[in-house]
């Protein structure tokens, strides 16, 4: 006994050190050796927990008394003790006791429950409306209304390829940190649309109490009203193809002057960062910002090092479209490649970004100098629209 008490102690300080050494419970997200559902930030995450928990225990103690009185039963009145039978078969009294005992016990489940699934539909009267796009592979948002109005952007994975593809350690955040999160104000009632551009995701922050379907073509809604100040974190909960694990969701809660704040910042930040349409750019500036635009939205499939990945994703590096007349490129990066898992991105990148991106393939890798057409426009973009 003694020996397999060490042995066993041994092995759990193995496993602890080998795979805890370094990771630490990330705040606003999951927690090294978490058991237990995240406490919340919302009412409704805390009533999920609540109901969670009720259930679990009501569980348990007929688990228990069901499985005690058969074992006993059968331990206390068995047949080599000479017990006989009993012989209630068709007692009604047992009869109605376990029909209407479980109907009892499921109305009481069902109650709190129903009451908690409707508060969680109620998106109505809202403070502030998000519309939240979901795309292979990050998020869209769009601010409808308050501070932020006609803010949009997308927030992508910021976590660096080279910790990804092992060749630096891992970072505190991995996998679970953008480069622009969510912000919002806190004590508010914040609406979320939900839709998709290509695949269904699914928005889940689960301090937030919040899960909902990205679905193309329809729209859906939420809604969470965090009560402190912080940054949260989630992930897309919905299996949407390759980088499925790599389009995390991040939420800053803001006190309603940090984010008024914010608000002020980004507009002005967007009014400076605009791009005019119909500005000629040199070649050199448009490959500076192609590879920008390359790195948060194409790397992933495409590789940085422009050779794709064989037999899923084609190489950029040599391609026949990158190298031909531009207008076959336009066409396949705005409108998409149907049946291929060539996203289209006339509604995520404007014109500029676009253009640069383009200019990007065919000057970068062994293409420069092969190919025709070796700088685009924006306005050639907005003409093939
Ligand atoms: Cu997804």
């Amino acid at each position: 006994m003694k020996k397999w008490r060490g042995l066993l102690g041994a092995c759990a300080l193995l496993v602890g050190n080998v795979a805890f050494a370094q990771v630490q419970d990330m705040p606003g997200g999951p927690r090294v050796n978490q058991l237990n559902l995240h406490e919340g930030v919302t009412q409704i995450a805390r009533d999920v927990v609540w109901l969670h928990w009720m259930m679990l225990t009501i569980c348990i103690v007929i688990f228990v008394g069901v499985f005690g009185v058969m074992f006993y039963s059968m331990w206390a009145h068995r047949k080599s003790r000479g017990h006989k039978p009993a012989t209630f078969h068709e007692h009604l009294g047992v009869e109605v006791a376990w029909t209407v005992v479980p109907f009892l016990i499921v109305i009481a489940m069902a109650l709190p429950a129903t009451k908690t699934v409707v508060a969680m539909k109620d998106t109505s009267s809202p403070d502030l409306t998000i519309k939240v796009t979901g795309y292979q592979w990050k998020w869209g948002y769009e601010y409808l209304d308050g501070e932020a109005a006609g803010l949009k952007y997308l927030s992508t994975l910021s976590t660096p390829r080279a910790q990804i593809e092992n060749r630096e350690p891992k970072g505190e955040f991995y996998l679970m940190e953008v480069d622009k999160p969510m912000v919002v104000p806190v004590g508010k009632k914040v609406r979320v649309v939900l839709t998709a551009g290509d695949v269904i995701h699914s928005w889940m922050v689960p301090e937030l109490g919040v899960k909902q379907d990205a679905i193309p073509g329809f729209l859906r809604d939420t809604w969470f009203n965090a009560d402190k100040v912080g940054t949260y974190r989630g992930q897309c909960a919905e299996l949407c193809g390759k980088d499925h694990a790599f389009m995390p969701i991040v939420v800053d809660v803001l006190s309603q002057a940090d984010f008024d704040k914010w608000a002020g910042e980004q507009k002005k930040l967007l009014a400076a960062e605009a791009d005019d349409p119909n500005k000629e750019w040199t070649g050199p500036d448009l490959i500076a910002r192609g590879e920008k635009v390359f790195a948060a939205n194409c790397v992933a499939c495409h590789q940085a090092n422009g050779k794709g990945i064989p037999g899923s994703f084609p190489p950029l590096d040599g391609d026949k479209v990158v190298l031909g007349p531009k207008a076959g490129q336009i066409n396949t990066v705005l409108k998409g490649k149907p049946g291929t898992a060539m996203a289209a991105f006339g509604g995520q990148l404007n014109d500029t970004e676009i253009a640069a991106v383009i200019t990007y393939t065919r000057n970068a890798w062994s293409n420069e100098g092969k190919g025709e057409d070796p700088v685009v426009q924006p306005k050639d973009v907005a003409a093939a629209r």
